[in-house]
């Protein structure tokens, strides 16, 4: 008998439900909700929260072109083989993922020659504001409520909320490339200290040897006191598969090492934190927006005019709104 259809009237248990038994509408449907800031996804969100908490999330970030999508399509592949249920969500991918049949609202399965499927959601990032992270994060919970152990979140590591975004995974890998005077100039945004495992993406080109070294050196020089992890460096060939397994077994060192040391609970907590604050400020935007829009611009106006700072505006507003 086929499923009765996902509607908004169905029951929040039963969407919970399905959900849950990893149904690919009922996900499709709850982050769709999600990313139209749905009341009844809050509501959804909290149902939801007890089944989460078992997924690994890992970051994978790098410039333009770097190999992102065609590695973590053979980390998808790799770590379906072991028995594992990854999924990918990514952030503004301008190249596409191997094959796939469109869901819509931006989901696919990607159909891999072992027949497995593997989960794609893709976000857009132009035109996003601070939202963008917390849907990113909204969408992983979804799918960490529904058995994804695995879930690989691609994004180009150029923009603060990027940045935001792969500060907040278990493990953050950051991939370089041979050739882009990659190692220091890109990253100058801060990227690399936030990198967990560093992957030298590209290696059958020229100059793999040399962006190695490059990283030794930028290491050693970071490494001044209580560098606590060494940061593993694994070189892959994206399109052949080259390095995938040694890059999971170091992603699986960083994460013994986090869950054996104090740095776990200090990174849930710091994740934690930077969710509720970037949340708390996007409400108290929502909220002005939404209720006093002719207060907001008449207190713009004061201060482009320099009858008020902009403190004595913002307490105004702040006043208005009842914060
Ligand atoms: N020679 C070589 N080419 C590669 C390798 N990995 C990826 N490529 C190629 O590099 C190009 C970009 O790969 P993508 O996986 O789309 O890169 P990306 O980082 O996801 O790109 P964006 O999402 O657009 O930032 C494609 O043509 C790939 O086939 C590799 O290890 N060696
Ligand atoms: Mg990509």
């Amino acid at each position: 008998m086929p499923k009765p259809e996902i509607t908004k009237e169905m029951p929040k248990a039963e969407l919970v439900e399905r959900i849950k038994k990893g149904d690919i509408r009922a996900i499709a449907r709850a982050i769709s909700l999600t990313e139209n800031n749905d009341p009844f996804s809050h509501d959804l969100h909290a149902a939801l929260l007890p089944l989460t908490g078992k997924a690994l999330v890992v970051g994978i970030t790098g410039s333009p072109g770097s190999g992102k999508s065609t590695l973590v399509d053979q980390l998808a592949v790799a770590l379906k083989k072991t028995g594992k249920k990854p999924a990918i969500v990514a952030i503004d991918p301008t190249s596409p993922f191997s094959g796939g049949a469109i869901l819509g609202d931006r989901i696919r399965m990607m159909h891999t020659a072992e027949h497995a499927e593997i989960f794609i959601r893709s976000i857009a990032s132009r035109g996003a504001t601070g939202g963008l992270s917390r849907f990113t994060f909204d969408t992983v919970r979804v799918l960490d409520a529904a058995g994804f152990d695995v879930i690989l979140v691609e994004t180009v590591g150029v923009g603060q909320v990027e940045v935001d975004i792969v500060r907040a995974v278990d493990t953050c890998v950051v991939v370089l490339v041979p050739g882009m005077g990659d190692t220091v100039q890109t990253f100058k945004a801060g990227i690399i200290e936030i990198a967990d495992v560093f992957v030298i993406n590209k290696a059958d080109r020229d100059g793999a040897d040399l962006v190695l070294k490059d990283l030794r050196l930028l290491m050693s020089v970071g490494e001044v006191s209580d560098a606590k992890f060494k940061n593993p460096i694994v070189k892959t060939i994206a399109t052949t598969g080259e390095g995938t397994q040694e890059l999971i077994a170091a992603i699986d060192l960083h994460q013994k090492w986090l869950r054996s040391s104090d740095e776990f609970q200090v990174r849930k907590n710091n994740i934690a934190r930077g969710t509720i604050l970037a949340l708390l400020s996007d409400l108290v935007h929502e909220k002005l927006f939404k209720e006093c829009p002719d207060l907001l611009n008449q207190e713009i106006q004061k201060c482009a005019d320099r009858k008020e700072t902009p403190y004595q505006a913002a307490l105004t507003l702040l006043k208005a709104v009842g914060v």
